[in-house]
């Protein structure tokens, strides 16, 4: 089902847009300089929901900024997408848009893995966040990792975790991630 976004584009969203209203971003442990939040991300820029059509939005061209995407076709893509879309309640596939490019620019990923564990519970990770070259320095990987974290909560994950490089490790602490003494990130890679 297409709905209305604020830029006036009318389109399929991977997952409920009314979600992303829900984060209580007041209980965010990061500083912001100038503030901005889920709703208000900065001028011409508006945080919703992956939709359908950012295909032609540039959304895999700013994935490429982060690891090697592939040349997926407009087919493949719109099956990931709606088996992303059908189980709504497990990706969170986030992006941010900027208004007068309609290019875009950011995007960041909850995955909610559910489990038997802890009765039943469910963990959450933070998964491919990037923003575009041009839009660095304006807080917005900041604010899409604060709003995917904030968010794991909110759907009832009772941890959640990320991956990344050493350098990265003080960003990310920003917003309560610790590096865990005694548990190794561990992995066996079979292709690129
Ligand atoms: C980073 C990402 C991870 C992504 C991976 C891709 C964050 C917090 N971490 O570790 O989500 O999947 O890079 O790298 O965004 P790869 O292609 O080497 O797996």
């Amino acid at each position: 089902m297409s709905v209305p976004f604020e830029n006036g584009v009318e389109d399929v969203p991977q997952y409920d847009p009314e979600i992303l209203k829900q984060i209580d971003f007041s209980k965010s442990v990061a500083q912001y300089d100038p503030p901005i939040s889920p709703e208000h991300p900065g001028e011409n820029l508006i945080m919703r929901p992956l939709c359908l059509g950012d295909y032609d939005r540039g959304f895999l061209q700013l994935l490429e900024q982060l690891t090697r995407v592939g040349d997926l076709t407009r087919e493949q893509y719109t099956a990931r997408f709606n088996q992303m879309k059908n189980c709504a309640d497990n990706y969170y596939v986030t992006v941010l848009e900027d208004t007068e490019t309609n290019q875009v620019i950011g995007t960041g990923t909850l995955v909610k893995e559910i489990k038997f564990i802890h009765d039943a519970s469910a963990r959450g990770r933070v998964e491919d966040v990037v923003v575009s070259n041009q839009y660095r320095g304006k807080q917005l990987g900041k604010l899409l990792v604060d709003s995917m974290t904030l968010l794991s909560e909110k759907v009832g994950c009772y941890k959640v975790s990320l991956e990344c490089r050493d350098p990265l490790v003080k960003f990310y602490s920003q917003f309560g991630f610790i590096r865990e003494s005694n548990q190794n990130y561990m992995m066996q890679k079979w292709w690129n």
